[in-house]
């Protein structure tokens, strides 16, 4: 059971999502970050390997900085659906530079799936813009194409927000709610077991959720979420280091620890096509 009382869906198996890249982080300060096309399905291999199930997708230019261009994009779906069987899942928060414009486009390169964040928040010293209009926009476009959406919750009141989404416009496409806890943003809600439970107990019924800790809160957030029932992500967009002074080496070395502390708790990474299951994605291929 769930802490909201809700029997999870797929349990006892855990998704397991990466986050390889980010918007955020610069290659220059962390060679191990997968910038180029190449670099990216290279770390998807490996991350499908460690028990990975879903990717979550930022994309840079050539100059190794983010990018929304949709030729881009559409090619980055294409090749890591040739690649690897993971669910590929298009960020549509970007950078914070990026406009509702740009942010809207994304969906037009046809990813199976994309993030949808419930509402704006302080990002350290920069604000990550999403007022109600644009999310309802973004919304009545992931189910006019059929996008699976993931909705991202970077503190209590997007969850108010999602409630407000879904009785206004109804399911998602797929037909199933999933959300992803983001704790710990400077700004957000503070990454910590109790906050945690606090947030899962106040989502949707029926929801399933994953949660991610951002910087050091990583490890507090995977195993509080392990421990409550919920699913992972893990990823260099969201932690740099792995243990105090040792930087990352590899997202695929984040999704070997997520998998191994899942196993431990008895409920072992889920394979690309339960998740599919799972979160209502077709397989496009
Ligand atoms: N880069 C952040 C401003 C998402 O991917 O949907 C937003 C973000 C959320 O990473
Ligand atoms: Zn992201």
């Amino acid at each position: 059971m769930a802490v909201s009382g809700k029997p999870d869906r797929g349990a006892p198996a855990t998704l397991i999502t990466v986050a390889p890249t980010g918007a955020e982080v610069d290659k220059s300060a962390v060679p191990a970050l997968p910038v180029t096309l190449e670099e990216l399905v290279t770390t998807a291999k490996e991350c499908q390997l460690a028990g990975a199930a879903v990717i979550h997708v930022h994309i840079r230019g050539a100059d190794a900085k983010p990018t929304l261009d949709i030729g881009r994009l559409t090619d980055t779906v294409r090749a890591l659906r040739e690649s690897t069987d993971l669910i590929v899942q298009l960020s549509t928060g970007g950078a914070v530079t990026d406009s509702f414009e740009r942010r809207l486009a994304v969906l037009d390169a046809s990813p199976d799936a994309c993030s949808l964040t419930c509402g704006t928040v302080n990002f350290g010293d920069d604000v990550f813009m999403n007022p109600w209009g644009f999310m309802a926009e973004l919304y009545a476009k992931t189910q006019s194409l059929g996008v699976v959406p993931e909705f991202e919750l970077f503190d209590f009141g997007h969850i108010a927000a999602l409630h407000r989404l879904l009785a206004e416009f109804g399911p998602p496409a797929g037909g199933h709610v999933h959300c992803d806890l983001v704790m710990g943003v400077p700004g957000g809600m503070p990454g910590n077991a109790a906050t945690l439970v606090q947030a899962v107990a106040a989502l949707p019924p029926g929801a399933t959720w994953s949660a991610t800790g951002i910087g050091r809160t990583a490890l507090p957030v995977l195993f509080a979420a392990l421990a409550a029932g919920g699913h992972l992500r893990v990823g260099m967009e969201d932690t740099v280091t792995f243990a105090r002074g040792r930087p990352v080496a590899s997202n695929a070395e984040l999704v070997e620890r997520a998998a191994g502390a899942a196993a431990l708790a008895q409920r072992p990474a889920m394979t690309p096509a339960a998740a599919r299951e799972l979160l209502g994605v077709p397989d496009h291929r």
